[in-house]
C-alpha cells in the first residue's frame, strides 16, 4: 500500500537528507533544514505532548532559515561555508545571553545532536522485534545520545512524552510509507544517508573544535 497522494510521508523527509551531501562531501543547509521541517511535522502528528520537543527544534530551524535568507546568505549555503565564515569573523564563541544572536554553528550543533538521537531511534525501530516497545527504543536512544546534554527537568519531560508513543507497528504505519514491512525496508535505505550527513558534520565540528559550543 503506497502512501496516499499528498499525505505526509516520512519517506520524503528522509529523502531530503539524501540530497544534502554534494560530490565534494559538503552538507547543504537547504535540504538539511527541509528534512528538519518535515521531521517537525511528523513530531506534531505524535500529539500535543510532543510539542515541547518540536518547539525547540522549530526555533532552531527558524534561526537557521533566517541566516539562509539573510544578507550573508551565500555564506550559509553549506555547513562548511558557514563554519568558515563564522570562525573567520569571530561569530562563534559568544556566550549565550551576551546580547549577540545565536551563531549558526551553535544552533546547528543542537540539531546535529538531535539527529544522532533520531538516527539511533530509527535504527532501533528498524531492527526491533515486532512486539518491542517504541517507548523503550525511544528512551534508550535518547539516553545514549541527547540526554547527556539536557538538564534533569527536560530529561524527565522527554521520558514522559516517550511513554505515549504507540506500539511499533502502529508507529511504522503512521510514518505513512506503506505496510510495516515496507516502512522497515525504507528505513534500511534511508538510514545510511542520515548516518553520512551526521558523520560529515561530526568530523567538521570536531576538526574545528566546535563540539562543545555553549
Ligand atoms: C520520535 C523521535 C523524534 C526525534 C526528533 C528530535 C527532536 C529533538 C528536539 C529535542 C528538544 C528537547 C527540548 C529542548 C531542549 C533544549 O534545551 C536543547 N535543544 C536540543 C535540540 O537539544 C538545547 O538548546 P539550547 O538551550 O542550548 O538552545
Amino acid at each position: 500500500m503506497a502512501a496516499a497522494r499528498g499525505a505526509f510521508s516520512l519517506r520524503e523527509v528522509l529523502a531530503a537528507f539524501q540530497t544534502c551531501v554534494t560530490e565534494r562531501r559538503e552538507v547543504l543547509l537547504g535540504p538539511y533544514l527541509c528534512g528538519w521541517r518535515g521531521l517537525i511535522r511528523f513530531l506534531h502528528s505524535l500529539g500535543a505532548i510532543f510539542s515541547f520537543v518540536s518547539k525547540d527544534a522549530v526555533a532552531k530551524v527558524q534561526i537557521m532559515e533566517n541566516y539562509c535568507r539573510g544578507e550573508q546568505r551565500e555564506k550559509y549555503v553549506s555547513l562548511q561555508s558557514m563554519v568558515e565564515y563564522e570562525l573567520a569573523n569571530g561569530l562563534v564563541n559568544a556566550q549565550r545571553r551576551s546580547g549577540r544572536p545565536d551563531s549558526g554553528c551553535r544552533t546547528v550543533l543542537r540539531l546535529h545532536r538531535a539527529l544522532c538521537w533520531l538516527q539511533l531511534f530509527l535504527e532501533g525501530l528498524r531492527t526491533g522485534q515486532e512486539d518491542s516497545r517504541t517507548s523503550v527504543i525511544c528512551t534508550d536512544s535518547y539516553n545514549a545520545s541527547l540526554a547527556t546534554y539536557h538538564p534533569w527537568v527536560i530529561r524527565k519531560a522527554a521520558t514522559v512524552a516517550f511513554c505515549t508513543l504507540p506500539p511499533r507497528n502502529t508507529f511504522l504505519e503512521i510514518m505513512n510509507v506503506g505496510t510495516p514491512e515496507e516502512a522497515v525496508a525504507m528505513l534500511g535505505e534511508a538510514l545510511p544517508y542520515i548516518r553520512d550527513v551526521y558523520g560529515i558534520t561530526q568530523e567538521l565540528f570536531a576538526q574545528h573544535k566546535l563540539l562543545d559550543l555553549p
